[in-house]
């Protein structure tokens, strides 16, 4: 399934007048206040978020899962649903790959394919959560950390064949998320399992190409529910620091234990130039993977606060990785990311409307409630007209969501694949 420019356009046409008008009454009360509407504007271009190759399909749960069918069945149809996010909405041209759910058959295919739709690899993930048919050695009972020497060094030679994957592929990162951990008092000994995985982290480490980084996500629980070895943003702080400069932590917005305040750890990481990159997605509860912005916008919208500032002012801090980190068990795929994409767009570019120079200055007036003005009055404002203008000047859609309806992608999908293809991954 490719979408055509001309598909596109149609779909937009009834549409531009009222965007034109929006367009010009924001950009004039915005070029009033002295913002540079054009620069706020080729920053959201230059905004390239990778869809996760393993969140495609349906999602689901211990209690059952529920296809949209026309599933993407290899790793060509998740590159070109890939390239359907990114030809509507023009912020989508990076993909991230799961091993082994997305090991490339013929590599040069993939890159053509990948290539004629402008999408990139980002960070390729290992898998030591899960145990391979063929696999010697279990990860039952934890892999980097497992007592079992045998057990970690299968899981270190997995991350190094994981690099060699997305070396030919022109991946750049590494991420390592581990299950790592215990379900009961007693079952593991802390400081053991803590020092494996760092010993095993620099022997991947020492393997890591000098112009790649490698990024370690931390998570406080699930799959184990007493403890996690990589539990909080201090642990992957400190092992990054204990492998150096080349590796960094990974923020999963889901990853955090209720009422975290997640914009201040981004800012830590920031300063002390260890924020590697993220896994944008949204929760109520747990980690729920929900839809970017769906649960709580406001809180998406000061951690772009933090990285705007940070952005600005920890020129030490790498580029970021930009990665989703979702899983749709009742809205279909494309549009749950379309979602996503959107609520990221709409957040930076609310948090780019910060006067940071004003913030500052009401701060060191202790100014609490023309801090907070400050800011709401930045998130109060209806961006939409800049991500429109933005995906518009780039030949995407006005509105995503509707130009995927009007030209009845899924069911083109399912016409294409059938109702019973499954994609690998979550
Ligand atoms: C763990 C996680 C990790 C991935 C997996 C698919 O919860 O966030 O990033 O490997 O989801
Ligand atoms: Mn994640």
């Amino acid at each position: 399934m490719k979408i055509e420019q001309n598909h596109i356009q149609d779909t937009n046409k009834k549409d531009l007048t009222s965007h034109q008008e929006h367009f010009d009454f924001l950009s004039n009360s915005l070029t009033k206040k002295g913002v540079d509407v054009n620069k706020i504007i080729s920053k959201l271009q230059d905004f390239q978020v990778a869809i996760p190759s393993w969140a495609l399909g349906a999602g689901g749960t211990r209690f059952g899962r529920f296809s949209f069918y026309g599933e993407p069945s290899s790793l060509e149809q998740k590159i070109q649903d890939v390239g359907v996010l990114h030809t509507l909405t023009q912020t989508a041209g990076a993909v991230s790959l799961h091993i082994p759910w997305d090991i490339p058959q013929d590599y040069n295919a993939i890159k053509e394919i990948a290539s004629g739709l402008d999408i990139k690899f980002d960070a390729v993930n290992s898998n030591t959560f899960q145990d391979q048919a063929n696999a010697k050695e279990s990860y039952k009972y934890g892999s980097l950390s497992n007592v079992s020497q045998a057990v970690r060094q299968q899981a270190i030679q997995h991350n190094l064949d994981v690099i060699n994957i997305g070396n030919k592929l022109g991946s750049k990162s590494l991420t390592v998320w581990l299950a790592d951990g215990s379900c009961f008092p007693g079952q593991t000994n802390f400081q053991t399992a803590l020092q494996n995985t760092e010993s095993s982290l620099k022997e991947i480490y020492k393997d890591l190409p000098t112009d790649w980084s490698m990024l370690i996500e931390y998570k406080p629980y699930e799959p184990n529910f007493y403890s996690t070895v990589i539990q909080d943003w201090g642990t992957s702080f400190m092992l990054a620091n204990a492998c150096g400069e080349k590796a960094f932590s990974l923020v999963d917005l889901g990853h955090h234990l209720p009422n975290s305040n997640i914009e201040q750890i981004v800012s830590i990481l920031m300063s002390k130039a260890k924020l590697g990159g993220f896994h944008f997605n949204d929760s109520k509860y747990g980690d729920d993977d929900l839809t970017v912005g769906s649960i709580k916008p406001y809180a998406l919208f000061l951690i772009f606060n933090e990285l705007v500032y940070g952005m600005e002012n920890n020129p030490a801090n790498p580029d970021l990785a930009w990665m989703i980190d979702a899983s749709h068990n009742v809205k279909d795929p494309l549009e749950d990311l379309i979602q996503s994409l959107e609520a990221i767009q709409e957040a930076y570019a609310k948090a780019l409307l910060i006067d940071q120079n004003k913030l500052k200055q009401a701060q060191l007036n202790h100014d609490v409630v023309k801090c907070q003005e400050i800011l709401q009055n930045a998130y109060r404002t209806d961006v939409r007209p800049l991500l429109e203008k933005a995906r518009l000047e780039r030949g995407g859609a006005l509105s995503p969501i509707n130009t995927y309806r009007a030209l009845d992608v899924r069911n083109e999908l399912i016409k294409e694949r059938g109702r019973n293809t499954v994609a690998t991954g979550l």
